[in-house]
């Protein structure tokens, strides 16, 4: 690795993002989900599972007081711990008791987080007032000692930390301290960065390699990764060694987890993998386990190699990305084939139907790949990227921002979802909220930062990996550079970068040549002959910049055919749809019922592009002749020797994330391939 490759993401305050696409995603944000999720944290939302997390922080600051006032105050209460042991979800009456799942904490650190990056975009000094007013009541949960979980404060002080395997502490600890994090990168208030500060100096007087001192690591990962956010804004070395120290110990023998519990190593026990900790990171080569837990891991091992410069972990981190894309993701960038565990099954193994891949497993993906593409950029891995952000993500949410996808299938009869125990994870229409609502804040922190992923900068570089349209100013030796990008992507490849500098500027502009486009122009001011460097899927053009100057890109972009790799045994036979970075869809509403009977021949096809809408979101739909499956008039055995007839069909595609906005009904993505 080579510190020279390194590059970081510009501050949000220095991108005003101006795309068309994103912009209206980036609005329903902060029109729609923070709103409603304030609403939502507060219990406020009528027919919504409740979310009872304001409420929890409410109760753990009332007791966090009186056990201060009064020294004999209950530390804990009577609460029946087998309960809590692998069914965190708990309902009850009490006044003083803690609901929801173990993790709810986490929900209002995911709610904060969002509400930063949409004010650096969009000042709102009412939802700063709320924001402000929400992190007061978080801070007097907070304990003198630093510990600040709600979970534990009202059920039982003397119980911290013995359950990191299943209760999530450091999990909310980790989003805890992104949220704040992010919130001081914002607004420059520092009340959640002191107290996430003072949280993580309590977690290391009780973890590190010290003699006394646990050797314990998450259950559920991000406090890697999240530490090492906390260690760039205070440049707190001791932050960087935490999170060093959990990644290191993952996967040591005897396996912490059972040490917590007492027991012995138990061989044919699957959870030290679900937890990716069956070995020490490092030798970890494929992606296993629960999907979310595993990316934000990766992610964490990405930040501190980067970091530490260290060979060997990248190494890893790149061998767990290969096996993760090639191998294990859906062409949507689903990941986690299996609703058991919500985790990867083995290679090749993606079902359609029965697929999981969370909202958030695909967001922790695009967390990974912009990590890796800090340490090197390569084309290869922001192709992942974008593919996994325009579909995997997106289809997480409704057009109108008003409900959402947990799973996201490739493949949906909505019957099946209600009757086949085996299928009732997948939702034929997305949910307004869940009892466990990880995925819509996760959502929308990751939509209101896109900036984040679409742009870094290295010394003598600035990155342009996804081309969103945007206003950027850039640092360059103590000057500014200001860059204008123009783009209709996802559905046009005719992008326009404007670079404006006040006097001559020498800067690399490295423009992302996308693995999907099969040919390409570009020029600046008209002129062809520029002078550029093609390396790893990037296009780097070195030059003095001087006034104004116009980068004109044009990435061909037509409509094709995809086929999986045949060890993927579900699509055998079957083909796939994509333009650009766009995965399609067949929809019932359009192509009427019965979609596995239809069947298209790619090698005589052509496919019609056409402008239209879901709903009233703009999109390219595409059209094309196919065959169906002529059904019987009468009765049909269910096994017989005749031969099928088919007729033609007119069949009309739609991009995968905006299904299900039409109301309940079949979806597929891997068509029939006819020979
Ligand atoms: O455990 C916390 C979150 O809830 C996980 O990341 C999601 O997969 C869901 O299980
Ligand atoms: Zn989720």
């Amino acid at each position: 690795m080579k510190e020279t490759e390194f590059s970081k993401p510009l501050d949000l305050k220095q991108i005003e993002v101006t795309d068309v696409f994103w912009k209206k995603e980036m609005e329903l944000i902060r029109t729609e989900v923070i709103p409603y999720q304030w609403e939502a944290l507060n219990d406020r939302v009528e027919g919504a599972a409740p979310s009872f997390c304001m409420r929890n922080f409410k109760v753990a600051g009332k007791l966090t007081r009186q056990r201060q006032k009064d020294a004999n105050y209950p530390k804990s209460i009577e609460i029946d711990w087998k309960e809590f042991e692998y069914l965190p979800e708990k309902e009850g009456t009490l006044e003083e008791k803690f609901y929801g799942f173990v993790f709810q904490d986490s929900d209002f650190a995911k709610w904060i987080e969002a509400v930063a990056y949409s004010l650096t975009q969009h000042p709102d000094p009412s939802l700063e007032k709320i924001a402000d007013e929400a992190i007061q009541i978080v801070c007097q949960a907070q304990q003198p000692n630093g510990y600040l979980d709600t979970f534990y404060i009202i059920n039982d002080m003397s119980k911290v930390f013995t359950n990191l395997r299943d209760h999530h502490e450091l999990y909310c600890f980790g989003h805890l301290t992104e949220g704040a994090v992010a919130y001081y990168n914002a607004t420059g208030k520092d009340a959640l960065l002191q107290a996430a500060k003072r949280y993580a100096d309590y977690i290391d007087q009780v973890f590190g390699m010290e003699e006394g001192k646990g050797k314990g690591y998450p259950g559920h990962e991000i406090a890697e990764m999240a530490l090492m956010r906390l260690y760039e804004v205070t440049k707190d070395e001791k932050y960087l060694n935490l999170s060093a120290f959990f990644i290191n110990q993952r996967g040591q023998r005897p396996y912490y987890f059972d040490q917590e519990r007492g027991i012995e190593e138990n061989k044919t026990e699957q959870r030290y993998a679900y937890h990716q900790a069956h070995l020490p990171v490092r030798e970890q080569k494929e992606a296993v386990g629960h999907s979310v837990r595993a990316t934000y891991l990766y992610s964490g091992m990405a930040d501190l190699a980067r970091e530490t410069k260290e060979e060997s972990l990248y190494q890893a981190c790149l061998s767990l990305w290969d096996n993760m894309v090639n191998r294990k993701m859906y062409i949507t960038g689903g990941i986690g084939s299996t609703h058991m565990g919500e985790a990867f099954t083995y290679d090749y193994d993606l079902p359609n139907d029965t697929a999981y891949a969370e909202t958030c497993a695909s967001i922790g993906l695009v967390f990974f790949a912009r990590r890796l593409l800090e340490i090197k950029a390569n084309g290869k891995i922001a192709d992942v990227m974008e593919q996994t952000l325009y579909n995997g993500v997106l289809s997480g949410m409704a057009l109108d921002g008003k409900s959402f996808f947990y799973v996201n299938p490739l493949e949906v009869d909505p019957i099946a979802c209600q009757k086949d125990d085996r299928k009732k994870h997948v939702k034929p229409v997305r949910q307004k909220w869940f009892g466990c609502a990880c995925c819509p804040p996760n959502l929308a922190r990751l939509i209101s930062s896109i900036g984040e992923y679409a742009y870094t900068q290295a010394e003598q570089e600035l990155y342009i990996h996804l081309y969103i349209g945007a206003n950027l100013k850039v640092n360059v030796q103590e000057e500014e550079l200001i860059i204008k990008i123009q783009s209709q992507m996802p559905w046009d490849g005719h992008v326009t970068i404007q670079v404006e500098a006040s006097k001559p500027l020498k800067h690399t502009v490295a423009l992302r040549i996308p693995g999907w486009c099969e040919s390409y122009t570009s020029n600046i001011d008209q002129k062809k002959e520029i002078d550029y460097v093609v390396k790893d899927g990037y296009l780097y053009l070195t030059k003095e910049w001087s006034a104004s100057e116009k980068i004109v890109l044009d990435f061909k972009m037509k409509p094709r055919f995809v086929y999986a790799n045949p060890k993927v045994r579900e699509d055998v036979g079957k083909v796939a749809v994509m333009r650009g970075p766009i995965v399609y869809c067949l929809e019932e509403v359009d192509n009427g019922k019965n979609l596995p009977c239809i069947q298209v021949d790619p090698n005589d096809c052509l496919i019609e592009e056409q402008e239209g809408t879901v709903l009233t979101e703009p999109v390219m739909k595409l059209c094309f002749m196919a065959e169906q499956v002529c059904t019987q008039q009468k009765e049909e055995a269910l096994y017989d020797t005749k031969v099928k007839q088919y007729e033609a069909k007119k069949v009309t595609m739609i991009p995968y994330y905006t299904w299900a906005n039409r109301g309940e009904n079949e979806m597929l993505v891997w068509i029939r391939e006819k020979h």
